[in-house]
C-alpha cells in the first residue's frame, strides 16, 4: 500500500491524481513499428516481464553479497531487506564500495550484454546499436530521504537525442514505497520546460545545476503535469528518451531496497561522449 503523501529527498507530494497517474504497461509483444511509435508518443515504453525475473534477482542477489551477511534481513541476499545495520563502507559507487567494484565485474557486464538489451535498442533505432560503457548502479536503503532529482538524461551526456536510448532496470521488485522511478507525463514534448523552470525552480543542492528541482510536487504544478508511476516487478525494463523528466520517490514504509541500474545505447556510429565510455564511479563528476 503506498502511503497518501509521498517525499522525495525529504519534500512531500500527495499521492492522489492530482499529482500521479499510471505509467502505460507495453506487453513486450509489439513490432518494432509500434514500440517506435509508443516511444515517441508518451517518451518511454515501460515492457513487463521483458527479462527472466531469476535472472535479475541472480544480481541483485550477487551485488548484496558483496555486503557483509548482517546487511541484509535474515541473511537473505535474494530478497534484499535491510537488516537496520548500515555498514562502514565509502559512498555508495565511490571506490571501496561494493557497487563500484560491481559494476566492473563479469557478472555485471554479462547481464548488461545479454542479447535482449541490444536486440530493444536495434529495434528503436531501426539501425544497429553498441552499448555506452559508463553504467550506474543505484542503490536505495529504506529510513533515508534519498533520491533522484527531477533531470533530463540529456543534460548528463552529449549526444542527438534520437541516437541514445536508456534502459532502467529495476534489479529486483521496485514498488512505489521501496523508493522508485517517476515519469513527469509527456515532458519530452515540452520544448519550453528547462526554460520555463531552471530559474524559479527549488533546489536543496545549491551547487548543482544539473537537475531541475528535488521539488516533486512544485514541478508537477508548475507544469501542469502528473508523475507516472507503477510498482515495477523483477524483470520488467523501462526504455526513455533523454528528454523526458523523472525523478524517484523516498524510500517508505518498507525494509525493501530498491536497487537498479541504466543500461543505455547509442545509435553505432553516432559520436559518443567521452565521459561516458569509462565505468562508472559515483564520484566522477557526470
Ligand atoms: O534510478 C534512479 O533513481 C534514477 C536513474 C536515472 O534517472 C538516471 O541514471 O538517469
Amino acid at each position: 500500500m503506498t502511503a497518501a503523501t509521498l517525499t522525495s529527498n525529504g519534500a512531500p507530494i500527495p499521492f492522489t491524481s492530482d499529482y500521479f497517474a499510471d505509467l502505460r504497461v507495453t506487453e513486450p509483444v509489439l513490432e518494432a513499428d509500434a514500440l517506435r511509435a509508443r516511444y515517441a508518443a508518451d517518451g518511454y515504453v515501460m515492457l513487463r516481464g521483458l527479462v527472466p525475473a531469476d535472472a535479475v534477482l541472480d544480481l541483485r542477489e550477487a551485488y548484496l553479497k558483496q555486503f557483509a551477511t548482517d546487511f541484509c534481513k535474515n541473511g537473505d541476499a535474494r530478497r534484499g531487506a535491510f537488516s537496520g545495520r548500515m555498514p562502514e563502507l565509502p559512498r555508495h559507487g565511490f571506490k571501496g564500495h561494493p557497487a563500484y567494484d560491481f559494476v566492473r565485474s563479469d557478472t555485471f557486464n554479462a547481464f548488461a550484454d545479454q542479447p535482449i538489451f541490444k536486440i530493444l535498442a536495434e529495434a528503436f533505432f531501426n539501425a544497429p546499436a553498441e552499448r555506452i560503457r559508463r553504467t550506474p548502479l543505484r542503490h536505495f536503503v529504506p529510513g533515508r530521504k534519498f533520491a533522484s532529482r527531477a533531470h533530463m538524461d540529456r543534460t548528463y551526456m552529449d549526444g542527438v537525442p534520437n541516437d541514445i536510448v536508456t534502459m532502467w532496470v529495476p534489479l529486483g521488485d521496485s514498488p512505489l514505497v521501496a523508493g522508485s522511478l517517476v515519469y513527469l507525463e509527456d515532458s519530452h514534448h515540452d520544448e519550453q520546460l528547462e526554460r520555463a523552470v531552471r530559474a524559479a525552480a527549488p533546489m536543496d543542492r545549491a551547487n548543482d545545476n544539473r537537475p531541475l528541482t528535488h521539488d516533486l510536487k512544485w514541478i508537477s504544478e508548475q507544469t501542469g503535469r502528473r508523475w507516472l508511476s507503477a510498482d515495477f516487478k523483477a524483470g520488467d525494463v523501462v526504455i526513455h528518451s533523454p528528454t523526458i523528466v523523472h525523478a524517484s520517490t523516498d524510500p517508505g514504509e518498507t525494509d525493501y531496497m530498491r536497487i537498479s541500474t541504466d543500461i543505455r545505447f547509442h545509435r553505432a556510429g553516432s559520436p559518443v561522449d567521452p565521459r561516458w565510455t569509462g565505468d562508472w564511479s559515483a564520484d566522477d563528476g557526470y
